[in-house]
């Protein structure tokens, strides 16, 4: 699938808040994985994103295929790292962490993966990648070897936000950090909504439709829930995030 971008920026002037959903490969079994997506399919999730912080098991591109097979939802890939690519998934979210300041994630792993990349026919889009401290170390802050944000300074997002739409990136992604206890607080979604002309994507310990809301609200325009929905996968918890995000 090409022309997400374009579907997203149309929704974005709709004003339609969108919905997607993180599958970690490494936290369920891809027919596991495969029921669901089509679950989330049935309920009216946008988008499935695909990817995990180590790849514990070996069961990434079997996971993809499993829910390519399944539901016909697009299926990104938010990549920890230059080994998370797969021909079988539509594109993929080409992330820089540009709120840390380690080469790796800015660069390097990107020069590793692309020649893969140009080859596998994936659409990329190009993301600015943001993490925000939600009280407490998470995966990606550890493996990233990074610092987060800070939650009450949102100069420093908007500063961020702005040097992002200037470099050329195509989406925002503020991230608390699969799991984490607390999400991203409304003034930096409200900061980087306000500094920069790009689509935002918020996730990170929204563990509730209200939570979800509250981030619409204050100017995300796209919602990943990932977390919430391992713990409990079904139809109607589905829906409720859905039914929280038709504001
Ligand atoms: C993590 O933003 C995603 O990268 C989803 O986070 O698992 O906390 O919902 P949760």
């Amino acid at each position: 699938m090409k022309g997400l971008l374009n579907q997203i920026n149309k929704a974005c002037a709709a004003k339609r808040k969108q919905f997607w959903v993180l599958i970690d490969p490494d936290k369920q079994e891809p027919a596991h994985a495969a029921d669901f997506a089509k679950a989330c399919q049935d309920e009216g999730v946008d988008l499935i994103l695909t990817g995990t912080s180590l790849m514990m098991e070996d069961r990434f591109h079997e996971t993809i295929k499993a829910v390519k097979e399944a539901a016909s939802l697009p299926v990104y890939i938010f990549p920890a790292s230059s080994q998370q690519i797969s021909r079988d998934a539509d594109g993929i979210l080409f992330l820089s962490l540009i709120s840390g300041r380690n080469p790796q994630f800015l660069i390097e792993e990107h020069v590793r993966a692309a020649p893969l990349i140009k080859k596998s026919g994936l659409d990329v889009i190009p993301t600015a990648y943001m993490l925000i401290d939600s009280g407490k170390v998470t995966a990606v802050n550890y493996m990233s070897h990074t610092l987060p944000l800070p939650r009450d300074k949102g100069d420093i997002v908007a500063a961020h936000a702005m040097a992002a739409e200037l470099l050329g990136m195509k989406l925002l992604y503020l991230e608390g950090g699969s799991g984490a206890e607390t999400a991203v607080p409304g003034l930096l979604i409200r900061s980087a909504k306000a500094n920069a002309a790009l689509p935002l994507i918020c996730g990170g310990g929204i563990d509730t439709p209200e939570k979800a809301a509250r981030a619409a609200e204050a100017g995300a325009d796209i919602l990943v829930i990932g977390t919430a929905l391992e713990k409990e996968a079904g139809r109607e918890r589905i829906r409720s995030f859905r039914e929280a995000l038709q504001c």
